[in-house]
């Protein structure tokens, strides 16, 4: 691959039609690539960017069968969402595909039989793991058991998220079928295998040695360990009821493995898009002038840098990867994600709660996003971004830069005098600003560029605050046009230099200053003059738009609330009942003396902060008892509650008060005090049996 690039084809991970888009996806992939994509378009780069849905594999048929409908239907559903979501956050996808497409079916099958006839892969008798009960072979999801490498107990038949490594089903400790719970037997099936070890000496020279200085060091030490621990043949085929047909003889009921056929999705995607376009789509996969990006999590690392890359140099036709930037995970408010316990924020349901504030979060996102090490998302660092940050510093720049452009020159680029050094240091400075993001960009820092293109806000904010135009006004309006001049050359420069990572907002500036097309990043490093004197901004009504709006504690109060229902809902729905205890004999349950009592009085034990102290009718008495419900109930909340009272417990001491038998409590599913009431008919005393 050349240093200049003819053309560049940047992937994004093609997601699961599982389940809905939430903001791990947009952090870990999805926003970078389209970040990265838009860049490269302001620089007049021949870019594709091409993505599609996933529609194969044990994970939609595992939620086929949890929402009792067929796969077809699933991925119909989410194909859709996850659509919708992509359109919505602006992630400008050249071409969007799926991977039930026949293009798709058509080059995944046409890949696999150029190998096949090529005699690239081993085809194997092997035992495998097999439900008896499902009448089912295990792979991938349908099987869970014990990483062999790192102990996660958690491990799918082909991958272990926890370690990244891939695994054969076979190598699980301890697997149990997921569709049934019982433990595999071993039964003969015949499969395609990929032999990886006949590429280890490629791949050892393509990457540990081609790729040490520029792949990431969390995509370069995973890739790494995985090499130096011994590459096995991988099975590229499957005994499942949904997928790509294995389209050899003898391969009846055989489907592609989803990942040989996925990342063939890239292709079948760009295949699409040529055909739609009237463009040669073999440029983009074949010509050594291509540059060719993969952006994923890290979970699929192995499958991207090894695997793919393996199938891509057996079929001796295409180009590899120059890149492979995977970001790390994104946790929320200090969990991991979760679709599956519903533990995450979904993209269409933000924007429910936010509209049209799509760039707050890619904002948020992409300040803190996971690019060397896992991250937390949390609502009030979402916040404070917004409020200190978009809206203090970029959002109140461009505000007074309008506010006093329509208050001084009814909304006119005024002409500037003489520039004074001042002047020209902060014009010199702005020009720098392109090449400081593009540096941070092309080495896929996007972090680091987001954090450069707040500078340029700062740059403005600050020359403002220290030329004080409002002050000057009153003794040197000329000085002034000078003033306000430069400041609206930042304002412009800002409308293209944030395209790449907040593009809604850059619409919106655009149309606030009236600039009808981005400004090359190019003319900003040369140019003073983006915006000419003369030039009219935005009538008042356009123009006094504000960029940002404050997010108030109550909005971001709501999320969290939302987060701790799940998790309440997630507490009722796993909780463990626990297993019965020892069987006891009738004569030692005889000896317990149940009885209905009323609380009469109840008050806090001084100083202990978990005990209430009550006075209950028992019918036969009126007696103390202590309870340990301090931090449940409130004394006065309970005063004449029925309740049921063990009486004859051993009187206790209890901080130095006796108490007389013990009422019984028990926890609703969100795991708080209950009583256990009898029927308020039930009159005290009356014994329990
Ligand atoms: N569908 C994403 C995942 O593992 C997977 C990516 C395929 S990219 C070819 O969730
Ligand atoms: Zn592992």
């Amino acid at each position: 691959m050349t240093n200049n690039p003819k053309r560049y084809t940047i992937t994004a991970a093609l997601p699961y039609t599982n389940g809905p888009i939430h903001i791990g996806h947009l952090a870990g992939v999805y926003v970078p690539s389209d970040i990265y994509s838009r860049y490269l378009r302001l620089q007049g780069r021949d870019v594709l960017f091409v993505c599609g849905s996933d529609e194969h594999g044990v994970a939609i048929s595992m939620k086929a069968k949890k929402e009792g409908i067929t796969p077809q239907q699933v991925i119909d559903k989410y194909d859709g969402i996850i659509r919708k979501s992509f359109s919505d956050f602006g992630i400008s996808f050249d071409n969007y595909s799926r991977t039930s497409a026949k293009i798709h079916h058509d080059t995944a099958s046409e890949f696999f039989r150029t190998l096949y006839e090529k005699g690239d892969f081993i085809e194997q008798v092997t035992e495998q793991l097999y439900d008896a009960k499902a009448d089912q072979f295990l792979a991938d999801r349908f099987v869970i058991g014990t990483c062999p490498k790192c102990g996660n107990e958690e491990a799918y038949g082909d991958q272990c998220e926890k370690c990244g490594s891939t695994l054969n089903a076979t190598d699980l400790i301890n697997p149990k079928s997921t569709i049934t719970g019982e433990t595999p037997i071993m039964k003969s099936t015949k499969h395609w295998f990929l032999p990886l070890d006949r590429y280890e000496d490629f791949l050892k020279e393509w990457i540990l040695v081609g790729h040490k200085n520029d792949w990431k060091p969390n995509v370069y030490g995973q890739v790494k360990s995985w090499i130096d621990g011994g590459l096995e043949p991988r099975a590229v085929t499957r005994d499942l009821d949904w997928g790509i047909d294995v389209p050899v003889e003898g391969a009846e009921g055989k489907k592609l493995y989803v990942w040989f056929d996925a990342p063939i999705g890239y292709i079948s995607s760009t295949k699409e898009w040529a055909l739609r376009e009237g463009k040669d789509w073999e440029p983009y996969w074949k010509d050594q002038d291509t540059k060719l990006v993969h952006f994923i999590g890290k979970d699929n690392i192995v499958f991207h840098c090894v695997i793919f890359p393996a199938m891509l140099k057996a079929e001796g036709s295409y180009i590899l990867p120059d890149n492979v930037p995977a970001n790390e995970f994104l946790n929320l408010e200090g969990n991991k994600l979760s679709t599956s316990k519903n533990w995450a924020v979904w993209l269409h349901e933000y924007l429910e709660d936010f509209p049209n504030q799509q760039d707050v979060l890619r904002y948020a996102l992409t300040s803190n996003a996971p690019e060397t090490k896992d991250n937390d998302f949390t609502w009030k660092d979402f916040q404070a971004r917004n409020n200190n940050e978009l809206v203090a510093i970029y959002g109140n720049f461009i505000n007074r830069v309008v506010v006093l452009t329509n208050k001084y020159y009814s909304g006119v680029v005024p002409a500037p005098q003489e520039l004074s050094e001042v002047d020209q240091a902060t014009v010199t400075e702005l020009k720098a600003y392109p090449a400081v993001i593009s540096s941070s960009l092309e080495r896929y820092r996007f972090r680091e560029a987001l954090g450069e293109l707040m500078n340029v806000a700062r740059l403005g904010n600050k020359y403002l605050a220290d030329e004080e135009p409002w002050k000057v006004i009153k003794d040197n309006p000329e000085r002034v046009q000078t003033q306000m001049y430069v400041a609206l050359q930042i304002a412009a420069a800002l409308s293209s230099l944030c395209e790449p990572f907040l593009p809604f907002t850059a619409i919106k500036l655009s149309r606030i200053l009236k600039i009808a097309s981005p400004l090359s990043w190019a003319t900003i490093s040369e140019s003073s003059d983006l915006i000419p004197a003369g030039h009219q901004i935005g009538d008042p009504d356009v123009s006094g738009e504000l960029l940002f709006a404050k997010i108030e504690d109550e909005e971001i109060q709501k999320q969290i609330d939302k987060l701790e229902a799940t998790k309440t809902a997630n507490k009722a729905e796993n909780k463990v009942v626990e297993s019965q205890k020892e069987a006891i004999q009738f004569d030692d349950f005889a000896k317990m003396d149940l009885r209905v009592g009323t609380i009469l009085e109840a008050s806090k034990m001084p100083k202990a902060n978990k005990l209430l102290i009550l006075k209950v009718d028992t019918g036969i008495d009126v007696r103390t008892i202590v309870s340990g419900i301090a931090e449940s109930f409130k004394p006065e909340d309970i005063i004449g509650k029925k309740v049921t009272v063990l009486v004859n417990l051993a009187p206790r001491n209890l901080r130095g008060v006796e108490s007389q038998g013990m009422i019984l409590m028990t926890t609703n599913a969100e795991g708080k005090l209950v009583f256990v009431n009898p029927d308020a008919e039930a009159a005290n005393g009356e014994t329990i049996n």
